[in-house]
């Protein structure tokens, strides 16, 4: 039944709430910022917005470190707040969906004030253990956080060792503890109650580690310190059999909210960075993993090859009848137009004629681009000042967290304050949506084109899809075919103009182009003959 899903064939837009829209003034994005830009969502032609956590926090890790897991922090708003930006999205039919952040909490959070104060239960609701040799000096094993550094911190008072996967103001949650698992759920209730269509589940594989804590063995990355992560090869840290069935558990007791009306179900999409068998078992359990193969497997220097390759693995490795899924970005990584100079484009309008959901980033809609820039003393992100002044500038997730880019007023259009929580990029009176709105042709224009197509065209609803490479690897193509419609793609990767005869594909004989990529500048309505494609340099059509 899954394939009827809400989501199948939906464009779903990650909102970082921080660099949306600030309402009030302070510099900061908020909730009434989100709720006053609904409209342009879907005007735009996204079906579902998903914000990054909105919860009160420390904000060590901008959110991702959360002191009540039910309610709102006051830099975005209140709660009422959150209860009109959900209403509203629903008069507009605009699905809204959270980041829950399961494995860990704020040290700020009150279970682990309790913890450290003595108190058993709570201190159960974490994950401790003895140093190596009962000592204060030697972590429990070699395990490192993602940010770098031991992923054990000892605490006096306790005379034990607590373990935290990202930063030590992030404590991790011990799920093994059933009475942590049914604090989630709680969490889970409170949520699904104010009506909203789902969550995104943060960091979901590191959620259970092995129980018996044993060290990892080193990986063999070379050029690595024992405090950088991949130092190592983390076979111990992930019990995914375990977090399988959680999130059984939670589709489960998510399907209690939804009717028998497709579109009330509630979505469960997991973010998690495994290999490609483990991901997508996440499916068997009526969840959806996200593919991140646009972001993880393909760079700058991809071939048509490569990028066929990765297409197909993820299409073929999915149990028949479930929805694909295209991550192009995220505020953990550099933005589409970043990692892919002058290609966003190509890549905007392959995402949206794959099969399934195409994912955007706040902002990739407009071919923002990473602000790599930032001064030492602007730096916010914990990774980025962990690694220290002379290394942060690669680590850092700043440059793809600065503020929208709305038009060319002060701040972007973001904020009327003095100064932004980031600062803005200094390209926005060039690049802006006011201005991409106003252009002939625009990034925006050609994002809401296929939009359109990818909810409207019924070779790209219910259509086949089937990838090829031409031209000794010069050129990618995509095919997809209801039968009595199709769509092509196509992507030169050369420098060079190419010409191709695709007579045996299967296409019809006459094709009309549709929508082609900003610079290249194919003229649309034109008519081609199948036998005879005629491909500019570097183009996408
Ligand atoms: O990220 C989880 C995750 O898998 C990280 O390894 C991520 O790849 C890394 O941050 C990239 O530098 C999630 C959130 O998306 C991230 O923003 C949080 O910092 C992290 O969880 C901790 O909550």
């Amino acid at each position: 039944i899954y394939n009827k899903s809400w989501w199948n064939n939906t464009i779903f837009y990650q909102v970082y709430p921080r660099s949306l829209y600030d309402s009030n003034d302070d510099g900061v994005g908020d909730l009434p910022g989100i709720t006053l830009k609904l409209e342009y969502f879907v005007e735009t032609g996204i079906d579902a917005i998903w914000l990054s956590p909105i919860y009160p926090s420390p904000m060590v890790d901008f959110g991702y470190d959360i002191s009540d897991f039910t309610g709102v922090d006051p830099i975005y708003g209140t709660l009422d707040d959150f209860k009109k930006l959900v209403a509203r999205a629903k008069e507009l039919g605009l699905k809204v969906v959270l980041d829950i952040v399961p494995n860990h909490s704020s040290d700020q959070h009150e279970w682990f004030k309790k913890a450290l104060s003595g108190d058993q239960k709570y201190k159960d609701y974490y994950v401790w253990a003895d140093g190596k040799n009962k000592d204060d000096k030697t972590p429990p094993n070699n395990w490192i956080s993602v940010f770098d550094g031991p992923a054990w911190t000892y605490v006096d008072a306790v005379k034990q060792w607590y373990l935290h996967q990202f930063d030590p103001r992030q404590p991790d949650l011990n799920f093994y503890n059933s009475d942590v698992q049914a604090e989630m759920i709680k969490v889970l209730k409170f949520w699904l109650d104010l009506g909203i269509d789902g969550f995104r589940v943060d960091s979901a594989a590191f959620i259970f580690e092995d129980e018996r804590l044993l060290d990892e063995p080193r990986s063999n990355i070379q050029g690595l310190t024992s405090r950088n992560y991949n130092f190592l090869r983390h076979i111990y840290t992930f019990d995914l059999s375990a977090n399988y069935k959680l999130f059984e558990e939670w589709r489960n007791f998510a399907d209690v909210y939804s009717d028998t009306n497709d579109q009330d179900q509630k979505m469960m999409v997991i973010e998690a960075y495994t290999d490609l068998d483990h991901t997508i078992e996440y499916y068997k359990y009526n969840v959806l993993p996200f593919n991140f193969k646009f972001i993880r497997n393909l760079t700058a220097a991809s071939t048509a090859n490569d990028y066929k390759r990765e297409m197909d693995e993820w299409m073929n490795s999915m149990p028949k009848g479930e929805v694909a899924n295209w991550v192009l970005g995220n505020h953990d990584n550099p933005r589409v137009a970043s990692r892919f100079p002058g290609k966003s484009d190509h890549l905007t309008m392959l995402s949206m004629i794959l099969p399934g959901m195409t994912v955007t980033y706040n902002g990739d809609e407009i071919g923002m681009v990473d602000k790599r820039d930032i001064s030492w003393e602007n730096t916010q992100d914990p990774q980025a000042c962990n690694a220290g002044q002379e290394n942060y500038r690669n680590i850092s997730r700043d440059p793809e967290r600065t503020p929208f880019q709305w038009d060319s007023t002060k701040n972007a259009g973001f904020s009327k304050a003095d100064s932004t929580w980031l600062p803005v990029n200094k390209n926005y009176k060039k690049l802006n949506l006011a201005k991409q709105v106003k252009a002939r042709r625009s990034h925006y224009k050609l994002y809401k084109t296929l939009a359109l197509m990818h909810h409207k065209e019924p070779a790209l609803t219910e259509g086949s899809y089937k990838s090829f490479v031409a031209n000794d690897n010069s050129v990618l193509g995509v095919i997809r075919s209801n039968g009595c419609r199709t769509v092509l793609y196509l992507l030169n990767f050369t420098k060079k103009s190419q010409t191709l005869n695709l007579s045996g594909e299967g296409l019809p004989s006459l094709l009309v182009v549709k929508a082609s990529d900003v610079d290249s500048n194919v003229k649309t309505s034109k008519l081609v003959n199948v036998d005879k494609i005629r491909l500019p340099a570097k183009a996408a059509v």
